[in-house]
């Protein structure tokens, strides 16, 4: 699929997929989330991504929500259609067998604060400010916001920032638990990208396991949760990336893992 709203860079293990819709605040109308849903379903299948950071352009936004515009006259089947789209691509994030880390350079507000809690964790840029608005708009977090913002942040707080539709600066977003850290903006992309290149050099296998393993857990009780998680660390040992992780260690060397 060609790409009008979307650039993808890859190096080193690492895709930065960055959001292109300047003029709009990159805000997320149908064909941007047509072109998210396969980028990220390409970037999962591509062999040599082992994470993925997400980003907007410019210096203002990173995504100031779906678009006003086009959701302005749609029909209520148009607005569940709408809604399904962005929860496909919030759930395709999330099953993703790679870490997909946000860098939140600007404004991320409704569906673009949604977009970056569907995404493994978050940093953010001294400038950004974060919210859920949709109430100031008669709606409601469609793309997820009402679900993952309490299981991340817990249920006062989400409510708080979802009844009144407040904006949270940097600081306090990383103070309440939704950006996991703060880099002045020239800064931000680089400190992400270090961060996934780390996960990339780390056992391609062991990251997609503990990534569904923490996911899917969180939806458990914790007596499941272990369940699952045994399932995951026994599966691992069928691997060759485990054999070879830890060969290695005993060897004094550094992996070389295939993510086999
Ligand atoms: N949609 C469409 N266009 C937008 C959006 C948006 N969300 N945000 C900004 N833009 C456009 C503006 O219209 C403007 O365009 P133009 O230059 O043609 O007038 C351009 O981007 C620049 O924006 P501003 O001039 O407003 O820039 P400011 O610096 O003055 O303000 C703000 C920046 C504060 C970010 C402001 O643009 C704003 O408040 N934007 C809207 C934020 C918002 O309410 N977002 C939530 C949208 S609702 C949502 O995301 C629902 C998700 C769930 C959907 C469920 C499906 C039904």
């Amino acid at each position: 699929m060609e790409y009008t709203n979307l650039l993808i860079e890859k190096s080193a293990g690492v895709a930065t997929l960055t959001i292109n819709r300047p003029k709009a605040l990159n805000s997320l109308n149908s064909s941007v989330l047509d072109e998210l849903l396969d980028a990220f379903t390409a970037l999962g299948q591509d062999g040599d991504v082992k994470a993925i950071v997400l980003t907007g352009s410019g210096e203002k936004a990173f995504v100031a929500g779906a678009d006003i515009a086009e959701m302005a006259e749609m029909t209520v089947q148009q607005a569940k259609e709408f809604s399904r789209k962005g929860q496909r691509l919030v759930n395709l994030i999330g099953q993703l067998s790679k870490p997909v880390i946000a860098a939140v350079n600007g404004f991320a507000l409704g569906g673009g604060l949604e977009m970056a809690l569907a995404c493994d964790f978050a940093y953010a840029s001294e400038n950004a400010k974060v919210g859920l608005p949709e109430v100031t708009l008669g709606i409601l977090p469609g793309f997820g916001g009402t679900q993952k913002l309490g299981r991340l942040i817990g249920r006062s707080r989400a409510n708080e920032l979802i009844f009144t539709g407040k904006m949270l600066n940097a600081a306090e977003a990383r103070e309440w638990g939704i950006v996991n850290a703060v880099f002045p903006l020239p800064e931000l992309l680089d400190k992400a990208l270090e961060t996934a290149g780390k996960i990339a050099g780390n056992g391609q296998l062991g990251v997609a396991h503990a990534k569904d393993a923490v996911r899917s857990g969180l939806d458990m009780c914790e007596a499941d949760g272990m369940n699952y998680e045994s399932l995951h660390f026994g599966a691992l040992f069928a691997s060759a990336d485990q054999k070879e992780g830890m060969r290695a260690f005993l060897d004094k060397r550094k992996p070389a893992f295939t993510g086999n």
